[in-house]
């Protein structure tokens, strides 16, 4: 056989949604590159998927169906033929469904963000099925709304600008860590003489690349923004012309930022007066100017009470000083709704029924319910892929218990034995991206792209539409979506009567590995918002008529000093948990060589919390509050702001040397909007051990 090279898209959840050249000899993937072609990739990948042959060769591999043998949780399974786990699993959803299906639950996230491997005919099957909905809410459902109120879509400035941009705000984000291609261009906006200012409570690998870094602290960022308004608004650093042309009210916000001086502002997010000004100063003067002034805003922020808010408020600013008439200007939070997906056809909503859903922050209450009119049926089946809930999910004290009951019945669809896997009582092998076909919509960039199989199935694996396929068959069902091939889907998946994907066409898309959306350089450049109004809303009618100020507003942590003074008296350290550079949330930390670099679970706290507590540098600690309570090794230092410890995540519970990772402690309460998960919204203690 002859050596190939086979065009692929990383499939992990990650905004860069790279193109992938996989070269294969003998029907072995000896290496995975980056395609220098694709402009946003430009030949880079990051360590983790650079290694990406080590994972998919992996010796801990699932090759095979299991059936549990041992308790939960105990991880002792054996083989089973496909057969024997598709009729096991038929007969068992079959009878819970004759009584209700909706005790029947989903759970799924971005394992995979390939949109026939994803939802498109686990959806058709559920829907068909009648289960619960689940709604997929614990990444970025409060930002994406609180965006949405205001600009319309989920649209923004083309990363391909960041390049040109003069002041950079990367406000909420790691991108050396999480989105290293649009870092690349922020760098090289630096060496044109761009100034970049972080703006996150922790000293990030990113944050200390930054000319400057704002240090404020958790959940507090929708103040700053409204401080930034007062200051641009009392400087009159305004661009009155757009405001007056594309904006929706603001004479109103004008009465609403006066109420954020920036005393006020300093107090509240633990800064100086003299930050919020010069931030907005800088800000403003620039974009006057005509300058690209560009936001990254991430999805660190909203992972508080006020989380939808806060995405609210930093969404206006670009409106009020006219960034978005300069295309390397704006914000950029995500690039979902650029992309034209053709849900009706993927997903086929129309076969659902009515039915209740879960959300799936708070599967580890939901799991322990019974049966009531309000919640209806007791969970009585899991089907979990594409996730890791046991070490993703928030308390997870609580999702163990869940997990843990005997009369659940769990099925995982899994790559590796995870946490989750521990206690299926089916566990099935799945296909990764290298032996299956799948096509990307993407968070970061502007490209459809599409992934070939590069290599036969490993062992007995299938893709996730294969076992949909194969129980849906056994359970009778025959709508004729059901047993669709992955390629019919993929030719599907976007609208071509959408202008931006006019040219779309799955069999040239396979060819050329990735292609450009139709849209232009500058999205806001003249207006145009998909808002109620067709402007951008500093009122938005619709957040009242949805229950929420209809103005940018502060809503406090749940969990914060400030906030709540009893339990910060007991519990007086702010935690975060934020994204470690060498795994992509819990996937790639059984790989050995990328586990090595992050070392083992840390804590970093600062110097003067750390005295207090008589806790030296590499000491083992225990932090814990109310739901529970992990170890981890400590490392000494002001990267963590005064008042706040931060413990990169998401490790595998069982890799740990106490069986537990930070969400032991994180909570199941949920953001202002969209029913978020709200995990750097917690208050801790730390003890040395
Ligand atoms: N290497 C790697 N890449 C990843 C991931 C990963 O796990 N590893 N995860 C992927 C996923 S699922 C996502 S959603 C994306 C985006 O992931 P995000 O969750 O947006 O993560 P980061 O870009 O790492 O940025 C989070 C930053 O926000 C900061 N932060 C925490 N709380 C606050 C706050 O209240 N205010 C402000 N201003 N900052 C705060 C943190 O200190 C951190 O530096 O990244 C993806 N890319
Ligand atoms: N403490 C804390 N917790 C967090 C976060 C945090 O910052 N701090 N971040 C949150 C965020 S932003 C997110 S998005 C979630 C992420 O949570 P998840 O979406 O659960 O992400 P992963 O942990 O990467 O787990 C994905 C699993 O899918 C599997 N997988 C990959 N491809 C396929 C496939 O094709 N088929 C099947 N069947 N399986 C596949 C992988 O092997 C992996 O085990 O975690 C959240 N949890
Ligand atoms: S994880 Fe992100 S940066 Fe790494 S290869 Fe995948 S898309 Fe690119
Ligand atoms: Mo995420």
């Amino acid at each position: 056989m002859t050596i190939t090279t086979v065009r692929a898209v990383c499939p992990h959840d990650c905004p860069d949604t790279c193109a992938l050249l996989v070269t294969v000899d003998a029907g072995v993937a000896t290496a995975v590159r980056g395609d220098p072609d694709h402009p946003t990739t430009a030949g880079v990948l990051c360590t983790k998927v650079a290694r990406y042959t080590e994972r998919t060769y992996h010796a801990d591999r699932l090759l095979t169906p299991l059936k549990r043998i041992g308790k939960k949780g105990e991880g002792k399974f054996e083989r089973i033929s496909w057969d024997e786990a598709i009729t096991t699993i038929a007969l068992r959803l079959g009878a819970i469904a004759a009584t209700d299906p909706q005790a029947i639950v989903p759970y799924s996230y971005a394992g995979t963000m390939g949109l026939v491997q994803g939802e498109a005919m686990a959806s058709r099957f559920f829907n068909v099925l009648g289960a619960s909905q689940l709604h997929r809410s614990i990444c970025a459902s409060a930002g994406g709304t609180g965006y949405t109120y205001t600009i319309g879509k989920r649209i923004g400035t083309d990363p391909e600008q960041f390049q040109n941009a003069k002041l950079i705000l990367i406000w909420g984000g790691n991108p050396i860590a999480s989105n290293l291609h649009l870092w690349m261009r922020v760098q090289e906006a630096k060496r044109r003489g761009a100034k970049v200012i972080a703006i996150d409570p922790y000293r990030s690998l990113t944050a200390e690349k930054c000319q400057q870094h704002i240090a404020l602290l958790p959940g507090t960022d929708a103040a700053l923004a409204l401080g930034m308004m007062q200051v641009l608004i009392a400087d009159d650093l305004i661009d009155h012309d757009y405001v007056a042309r594309h904006t929706t009210g603001f004479e109103e916000l004008k009465v609403r930022a006066a109420e954020w001086p920036p005393e006020r502002v300093a107090t509240t997010c633990g800064i100086s007066a003299e930050e919020v000004i010069t931030l907005a100063r800088e800000y403003g003067q620039a974009a006057l100017r005509g300058e690209g002034v560009a936001i990254r805003v991430n999805y660190g922020l909203q992972r508080v009470h006020g989380g939808g808010m806060a995405v609210r408020n930093i969404a206006c600013l670009p409106a009020l000083v006219g960034a978005w008439r300069n295309a390397a200007g704006g914000i950029l939070l995500s690039t979902s709704d650029s992309f034209a997906k053709n849900k009706q056809a993927l997903e086929r909503p129309d076969l659902a029924r009515p039915v209740r859903t879960i959300n799936m922050c708070s599967i580890g209450d939901d799991l322990l319910r019974e049966a009531s009119p309000e919640f209806g049926p007791k969970i009585a089946a899991l089907i979990v892929y594409n996730s890791n809930p046991v070490a993703v999910a928030p308390e997870s004290g609580k999702v163990m218990q869940g997990f843990a009951r005997e009369d659940l019945f769990t099925v995982v669809l899994e790559h590796f034995q995870t946490d989750t896997a521990d206690y299926a009582d089916i566990v099935l092998p799945a296909t990764t991206q290298l032996e299956h076909v799948d096509i990307h919509a993407t968070y970061g960039h502007l490209y459809m792209m599409a992934n070939n199989a590069a290599i036969a199935p490993m062992g007995e694996a299938k893709p996730n539409t294969e076992f949909f396929r194969l129980l849906a068959a056994r359970m009778g069902f025959d709508d004729p979506c059901l047993s669709e091939s992955d390629e019919t889907i993929a030719a599907s998946a976007f609208d071509k009567s959408n202008p931006r994907a006019v040219h779309f066409d799955w069999e040239s898309l396979k060819r050329t590995g990735w292609q450009k959306l139709a849209v232009p350089d500058a999205p806001f450049a003249d207006g145009g918002f998909e808002t109620p109004s067709g402007k951008c809303e500093f009122y938005s009618a619709q957040m009242l008529a949805d229950g929420f100020d209809p103005l940018p507003a502060y809503i406090p942590p749940y969990e914060s000093v400030a906030s709540n003074a009893s339990l910060g008296s007991k519990y007086p350290l702010a935690m975060i948990s934020p994204p470690a550079r060498n795994f992509l949330n819990s996937s790639f930390v059984n790989v050995a060589s990328l586990r090595a670099t992050e070392g083992e679970p840390h804590l970093d706290i600062h110097p003067e919390d750390a005295a207090r507590r008589a806790i030296g540098d590499g000491d083992t600690v225990r932090i814990f509050n109310d739901r529970g309570s992990f170890e981890a090794k400590a490392r000494v230092t002001d990267r963590a702001r005064k008042g706040l410890v931060v413990g990169l995540s998401i490790w595998w519970k069982k890799m740990a040397a106490d069986g537990k990772n930070a969400n032991e402690v994180t909570s199941q309460r949920l953001t202002d909007m969209a029913g978020g998960a709200t995990f750097y919204d917690v208050l801790v203690e730390v003890e040395k051990k």
